[in-house]
């Protein structure tokens, strides 16, 4: 393992072990992107994969949000989709669209394209970046790393793209599910020793996007999204026990009480689900992490104030980790992040004192 600067802020990592702290952390899903005009000057001369698979780009990219705001944590510049291009998928990032499959998984015939991936031959230039990035934060925040869920990877392979629906992918469930499940399984692998690669390169914290776990129902769910995701966790936390998990399963309602159960030490919620009632469900199983709609942050100061206001008593000061619903769009005003930020700073240091 690589030495690294000390932690000089790890209320991020506190917090996500179940520690009461003096403040709630806060970060942002999607903080370095599009809506960053220096991450904008960096697109004009790279590509997206390119910015990905360059370690001193991607560490720059990385840094870019602690730098303009006082975030509490750093995610890695990456996409979920380096693991379907670790099993020998090509994907094009298409501006406009997202990720591309030119031939996604159209038949169980077609799982015999995939290849048993040596991972650090595939993923090592995340791995090189990780390890670059956690040297020049110098120990200013921790670093977070993250994959996408098997579930949500499949949707992925399967559809080709972004989709509504996803009615290709939801389609095998039903009319291939032994191929669906060996598809699940084999992306559980990959999944798992990425992550495990992740930590052992300078990963502090592990994120697991199930983005699409709510297309489910709770009968494909138990067979085709659930199994895995608890897998992943098991096995990731029992390789590196002392590296905070997280899962963020999108618009996963009935799921809540289940995920409580697994070995993730925090549960990330979409902006659908109520604070206080999600608090009753989990009990002290874990920790929660949200939950403001990004959308929220197109409101005026003021009202975007009372809205993180709102969301944080809702939670409550402590278990909480504050953070978006999902990502930060593309035509967000970095000065109303700035505001969600210094909210959260300033409001949660409040809720202490009163
Ligand atoms: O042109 C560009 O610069 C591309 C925009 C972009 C960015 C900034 C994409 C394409 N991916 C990313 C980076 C990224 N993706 C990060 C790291 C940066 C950070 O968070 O600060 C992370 C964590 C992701 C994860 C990711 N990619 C998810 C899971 C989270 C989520 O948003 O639900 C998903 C579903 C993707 C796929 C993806 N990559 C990019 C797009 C536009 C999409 C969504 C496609 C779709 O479903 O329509």
């Amino acid at each position: 393992m690589p030495t690294f600067p000390p932690l000089k802020n790890d209320l991020l990592l506190r917090t996500a072990r179940g520690e009461t702290t003096d403040r709630t952390p806060v970060w942002m899903m999607r903080q370095a992107g599009r809506y960053l005009p220096e991450y904008r000057a960096i697109r004009e001369d790279h590509d997206f994969f390119e910015v990905v698979e360059t370690p001193e780009l991607a560490a720059e990219v990385t840094i870019q949000p602690v730098e303009r705001f006082p975030l509490d944590g750093a995610i890695i510049f990456s996409d979920i989709m380096v693991v379907p291009e670790a099993l020998g998928l090509t994907v094009e990032m298409v501006s406009g669209q997202g990720p591309t499959f030119p031939e996604p998984l159209a038949t169980p015939d077609d799982l015999d394209r995939l290849v048993d991936p040596n991972i650090d031959a595939a993923l090592g230039h995340v791995f090189d970046a990780l390890t670059r990035t956690r040297h020049e934060l110098e120990g200013r925040v921790p670093l977070i790393g993250f994959a996408g869920a098997p579930w949500t990877l499949m949707a992925y392979m399967v559809e080709g793209g972004g989709s509504k629906s996803y009615r290709h992918a939801r389609a095998w469930l039903y009319r291939h599910p032994e191929a669906a499940k060996d598809l699940l399984r084999r992306t559980t692998d990959v999944v798992v020793d990425y992550l495990i690669g992740q930590v052992e390169a300078g990963a502090q914290m592990l994120q697991v996007f199930d983005s699409w776990a709510g297309l489910h129902g709770p009968d494909t769910f138990r067979t085709f999204c659930y199994p895995y995701l608890d897998e992943v966790a098991s096995r990731v936390k029992s390789a590196c026990p002392e590296v905070p998990l997280v899962v963020f399963a999108k618009n996963a309602h009935y799921a809540l009480d289940a995920l409580a159960d697994t070995d993730y030490d925090v549960i990330s919620l979409d902006w659908s689900m109520d604070p206080e009632a999600a608090r009753e469900t989990v009990g002290d199983r874990a920790v929660l992490q949200g939950n403001l709609d990004p959308c929220a942050l197109y409101a005026p100061p003021d009202a975007l104030r009372r809205h993180v206001q709102h969301m944080l008593a809702g939670f409550g000061p402590h278990h909480h980790i504050a953070n978006l619903g999902h990502g930060m769009l593309p035509d967000h005003d970095p000065e109303h992040a700035r505001v969600f930020v210094d909210t959260v700073h300033e409001q949660s240091e409040q809720m202490r004192t009163v």
